[in-house]
C-alpha cells in the first residue's frame, strides 16, 4: 500500500500541522502495511495566496528540515517538493475540467480564506486548489491518506472527482479513504479557540510555531484565550480554550483527556498552562535541536533530489494512461 501527503510552506510549521499531519507520518514510516512512502512540500498549494518569494524559497527548505527533524527517515520515506514534479499541474488541470465550480464555492477552507483574502484579491488557484490535492493523491494510486479534520471535506472531493472520472473514462484511480487520528486532530488558534490553528493566522499568537523561541511558545500558552470559570474540564462548546489546551497536552503526553482532567481537578488555570506549556516544549525542543543540525547541510537537497526521481517516474507513468484516456495529444504506448 502507497502513503502520500504533504504540508504546504505558507509560513513556519505549527503545532497544528505537527499534531494533525507530520507527527502521524512519522508513526506511519513504520507501518508495514505501507510499501511505499511520499511525503511532499505542496508549494503549489502555497502560492493560492500572496507569498513573497524570498520567504517561500525559505519556507520550502525549511520545512524539508522540520521534515527530517520530526523523525522523517529518508531511508524509508521519499520527500519531494510538489513543483519539481510537473505531473500535479496537468492532473490538476484535467481534474479541474471535471469538478464543477458549485463543489468548488461549497469547501469550508475555500470560503474562510477568500474572507481573508478580500483586500489583496481572491485567486481563482484559491477556488480550485481541492482539484490539485484531488491531483496529489490520484497520481500515485493511494489508498489511505492521513488528514486533519479540516482537510476531510477536501478528502471527499477527491473521493468524488475520482470515481467521476473512472465512471466516464473507465477504471483510472483507486478512490482513497481517510485516516485521520482520533486524538487531537483539530488544534484550535490560541487566541480563538473556535478557529483552527493557521500558520497563515495574521497574530502570531494564535499559533505555536515549532521554529517560535522556547520562552516566546510559554507566554503564547500562558496568555492563550480562556473562560471566565476555574475547572480544567474538557466541554468544546462552552469551554472551547481549555478544551484545546487539554487537546494540545494530550497530544505531547500521550495522556487521555480524561486521565488529564483527574490530575487538574483542583488545580487553577496557571498551574494547568505552565504545565502544559512545559509538555509542549518537551516535544518542540529536540525538533527545534535537529532542525538547526540540518538547515544549512547540503544533506537536504540529496534528499530532495531522491525525492524527485522517484515521484516523478510514479507521476509520469499515471499521467500518461490519464492522457491517453482523455484523449489529449497523441496515443502513446
Ligand atoms: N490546526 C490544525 N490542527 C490539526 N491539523 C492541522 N493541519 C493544519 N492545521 C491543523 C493539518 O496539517 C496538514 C498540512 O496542512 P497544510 O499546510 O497543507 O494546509 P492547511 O491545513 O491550510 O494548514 P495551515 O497551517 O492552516 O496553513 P495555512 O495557514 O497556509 O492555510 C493537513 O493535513 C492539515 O489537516
Amino acid at each position: 500500500m502507497r502513503f502520500i501527503s504533504g504540508v504546504q510552506p505558507s509560513g513556519t510549521i505549527t503545532l497544528g500541522n505537527y499534531i494533525g499531519a507530520i507527527r502521524n507520518f512519522v508513526l506511519l514510516q513504520d507501518d508495514p502495511k505501507f510499501t511505499d512512502f511520499l511525503v511532499f512540500v505542496a508549494d503549489m498549494h502555497a502560492i493560492t495566496v500572496p507569498q513573497n518569494k524570498e520567504e517561500l524559497r525559505k519556507n520550502i527548505k525549511s520545512l524539508v528540515a522540520i521534515y527530517l527533524a520530526c523523525g522523517l527517515d529518508p531511508k524509508k520515506v521519499h520527500i519531494f517538493i510538489q513543483s519539481e514534479v510537473p505531473a500535479h499541474a496537468m492532473l490538476g488541470w484535467i481534474l479541474q475540467c471535471n469538478g464543477y465550480i458549485g463543489e468548488l464555492e461549497r469547501m469550508t477552507q475555500y470560503k474562510d480564506k477568500s474572507q481573508r483574502h478580500q483586500t489583496d484579491g481572491v485567486s481563482v488557484g484559491l477556488l480550485t486548489y481541492p482539484s490539485l490535492m484531488a491531483a496529489d493523491i490520484l497520481l500515485y494510486d493511494t489508498d489511505l491518506v492521513p488528514v486533519g479534520q479540516d482537510q476531510k471535506q477536501h478528502l471527499e472531493l477527491t473521493r468524488t472527482l475520482a470515481e467521476r472520472f473512472n465512471n466516464k473514462y473507465g477504471e483510472t484511480f483507486v478512490v482513497p479513504d481517510a485516516y485521520i487520528s482520533k486524538a487531537g486532530a483539530k488544534i484550535m488558534s490560541l487566541c480563538d479557540p473556535t478557529k483552527k490553528m493557521s500558520k497563515s493566522d495574521p497574530n502570531p499568537k494564535g499559533y505555536i510555531s515549532l521554529l517560535d523561541d522556547i520562552n516566546v511558545i510559554k507566554k503564547k500558552i500562558k496568555s492563550a484565550i480562556t473562560d471566565l470559570d476555574t475547572k480544567v474540564k474538557y466541554d468544546k462548546e462552552n469551554k472551547p480554550g481549555i478544551s484545546n489546551l487539554l487537546t494540545i497536552m494530550s497530544c505531547c503526553t500521550n495522556k487521555s483527556i480524561e486521565e488529564l482532567e483527574e490530575i487538574y481537578k483542583d488545580s487553577n488555570y496557571a498551574t494547568f498552562k505552565e504545565d502544559v506549556a512545559n509538555a509542549v516544549v518537551s516535544v518542540i525542543e529536540p525538533i527545534q535541536k535537529k532542525y538547526y543540525e540540518l538547515i544549512n547541510s547540503k544533506y537536504l537537497d540529496e534528499v530532495l533530489d531522491e525525492g524527485k526521481d522517484y515521484a516523478n517516474y510514479l507521476a509520469n507513468k499515471k499521467i500518461a494512461k490519464v492522457i491517453n484516456k482523455v484523449g489529449l495529444g497523441r496515443k502513446t504506448k
